[in-house]
């Protein structure tokens, strides 16, 4: 016998999930973490018996609820399913499915469309962090069709702004967590930070790489790689994550100079697999490092003038947008918001499938003894 829950398939930005009602899962967190390894196929390099699309860009999950908080519309937990590990980690944030959240939102019935913009105030519960959405509306549907583009999704779709207000110190408590702009690990220099998404940065050529290369061509040096890991491993505790070897948590990103018009270039792994352009946070936080005097990215930023910048990361399939409000000082520069451009789209609605069993808590050990 099989079971199915209620599930919409939705591309959010770059990535493409599977999302749920809160109220549609198990609330044991055992079950449900159960039920999302089999209904995408994990752990399998495949992920050939689930949905899942055998990439972690593809084996993403949105448990949704209403909030009740004043303010706030609406509670997105984000669960990254790991491809070939049985493992769900809940402790990052994904801008990417978030930008599906406010089109699901309206399609459940949790968000009343208001004219021909709905603007919706979801708080990541992984997180904290508060973001705003605007969907375009019109006659009380969701739009999903327009002339936005954004690098790494063919066509053009509606656009979604999102303006994030609160993303410092999401996951390790403090935007620099180490307290400094830069710190040295297996000597090289790295800046810590997390304004939205911990990310380790470091200079390409610190590891002998140009930043250039295709996501491909890094994956195939599994000694860079290996020596990524090990600088990855060292960071955990250092930003307050602990032992990160099975977190997808910090991510690493390499930076060079920018050279197809942007204002930095990236090679960012999420964290073992490259990333074919960029992580929406993980851009917050990239465009963040470039504007801090001392940073590991700083030397390879060209910065446009003025206290409200639009920088344009570079990343191996395009360029991504970020707008930056920056207060503070010149020399003490703070990112007070930062705003981005987004497009989602509803693929299917229906129910997701797995053995009954699945369900069912298995035998203790002692028990099967
Ligand atoms: O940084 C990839 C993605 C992401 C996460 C990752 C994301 C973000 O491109 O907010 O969107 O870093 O694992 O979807």
């Amino acid at each position: 016998m099989q079971t199915g829950i209620r599930c919409m398939l939705m591309r959010g930005g770059t990535s493409k999930g599977a999302y749920f009602l809160a109220e549609d899962l198990p609330s044991d967190i055992a079950a449900r973490d159960r039920f999302l390894l089999a209904a995408l196929g994990s752990p399998d390099p495949r992920q050939i018996d689930g949905v899942g699309g055998a990439h972690p860009l593809t084996s993403k999950v949105a448990i949704v609820s209403r909030a009740n908080e004043p303010g706030i519309d609406i509670n997105f937990l984000f669960a990254q399913v790991v491809v070939d590990k049985p493992h769900v980690d809940t402790t990052p944030n994904c801008g990417n499915i978030l930008a599906g959240i406010g089109p699901f939102a309206i399609e459940r019935g949790l968000v009343k469309p208001t004219g021909n913009l709905t603007k919706i105030v979801v708080r990541t519960v992984n997180t904290g962090t508060v973001a705003e959405l605007l969907i375009e509306t019109p006659n009380g549907r969701v739009n999903y069709e327009g002339n936005a583009r954004i690098d790494g999704v063919p066509g053009t779709h509606a656009p979604i702004p999102i303006n994030f207000l609160d993303a410092a110190g999401s996951v390790c408590g403090a935007l620099l967590p180490t307290g400094n702009v830069a710190d040295e690990i297996d000597g090289v220099k790295v800046t810590m930070i997390d304004n939205g998404m911990p990310v380790v940065i470091l200079a390409a050529e610190a590891l002998g790489k140009t930043g250039y290369e295709t996501p491909k061509e890094l994956m195939a040096d599994t000694d860079f790689r290996a020596r990524l890991e090990y600088i990855r491993l060292r960071a955990g505790p250092l930003m307050k994550l602990g032992d990160v070897k099975k977190q997808v948590v910090p991510k690493m990103t390499l930076v060079a100079k920018p050279k197809a018009g942007g204002h930095i270039c990236t090679r960012t792994f999420i964290p073992h697999e490259c990333h074919t352009s960029i992580g929406v946070f993980g851009s917050v936080t990239v465009a963040t490092a470039a504007v801090l005097p001392g940073s590991a990215a700083h030397p390879y930023s060209v910065l446009p003038p003025g206290k409200v910048k639009t920088l344009s990361i570079e990343h191996p399939t395009g360029e991504f947008s970020v707008r930056l409000e920056i207060g503070g000082t010149e020399e003490k520069p703070v990112v007070e918001r930062a705003g981005l451009l987004r497009t989602a789209r509803m693929l299917f609605d229906g129910h997701l499938f797995v053995p009954e069993s699945v369900l069912a808590k298995p035998a203790s050990k002692k028990a099967a003894a």
